[in-house]
């Protein structure tokens, strides 16, 4: 059977150098994934024929979110941003929502699929959340450490997919989901009800995760379960798309 083609956004550094950490490709391959790691372009056209061709989308991390897109002013703390990045990212998002094929979205790209829905975000958890006493979020440990406790919606997708109520995860963010996009739900959230996932209740799957479970080593049994679901998913969007 052929294998499902699985886009995979990249960070742009300096204007001119396409970056993404191996990790994704890795548990791509893994699962029997075919991965695209997809160049910026503000090519609508070519942004339409990979959408086209794509049966899956993966949104990876990276830095932060224009404001402007959620209707706010730069916050003091606001990190750097990639406009180009940010614009590649909601286009895709926003066409392969309504194709309804196949997001994963971690960290970073959990925060621009919510954006690109029409979701709002914290630009800065330690300046501007208030809801809860604060865990740390921006852990000083190495990257595959699982620093905090997460709950997860016992009703969710991913739920299903992780068959735990609870789990640790690392955790590498300073900003956050604030409101879910409309047709989104959180699925996950830390003791400080920091949103840590979110799931549409109207596609067959799209799924963001706060955390970063590609930096798991490639026998990690959670990331195992989310990364074979998704690419799971992919595999059976080609199939139908094929006998259509
Ligand atoms: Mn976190």
């Amino acid at each position: 059977m052929t294998k499902p083609i699985i886009g995979i956004t990249a960070s742009f550094e300096d204007q001119r150098k396409l970056v993404v950490t191996r990790h994704y490709s890795d548990w791509i391959i893994q699962e029997g994934g075919l991965p695209y790691i997809i160049p910026y372009t503000q090519n609508l056209d070519v942004l339409e024929h990979y959408v086209r061709t794509l049966d899956g989308l993966l949104l990876s991390g990276g830095g932060d979110i224009d404001p402007t897109l959620f209707d706010e002013e730069p916050h003091p703390q606001l990190g750097s941003i990639t406009p180009e990045r940010d614009e590649v990212e909601i286009n895709l998002s926003c066409a392969m929502l309504e194709q309804n094929k196949p997001i994963l979205a971690i960290c970073r790209g959990c925060q621009i699929l919510n954006v690109s829905a029409g979701g709002s975000m914290f630009q800065d958890l330690s300046t501007q959340y208030s809801t809860a006493p604060l865990l740390q979020h921006e852990q000083r440990a190495p990257f595959w450490h699982e620093s905090h406790t997460i709950q997860i919606q016992p009703d969710s997708l991913l739920h299903k997919i992780l068959l735990v109520d609870q789990c640790k995860t690392n955790s590498f963010h300073h900003q956050a989901i604030k409101d879910p996009a409309p047709f989104f739900s959180i699925s996950a959230m830390t003791g400080d009800k920091v949103v840590e996932a979110i799931e549409s209740t109207i596609h067959d799957y799209v799924i963001g995760v706060q955390w970063h479970p590609e930096c798991m080593p490639l026998d990690h049994p959670l990331s195992t379960r989310l990364f074979h679901s998704f690419v799971d998913a992919c595999k059976s969007k080609r199939r139908t798309l094929n006998s259509a």
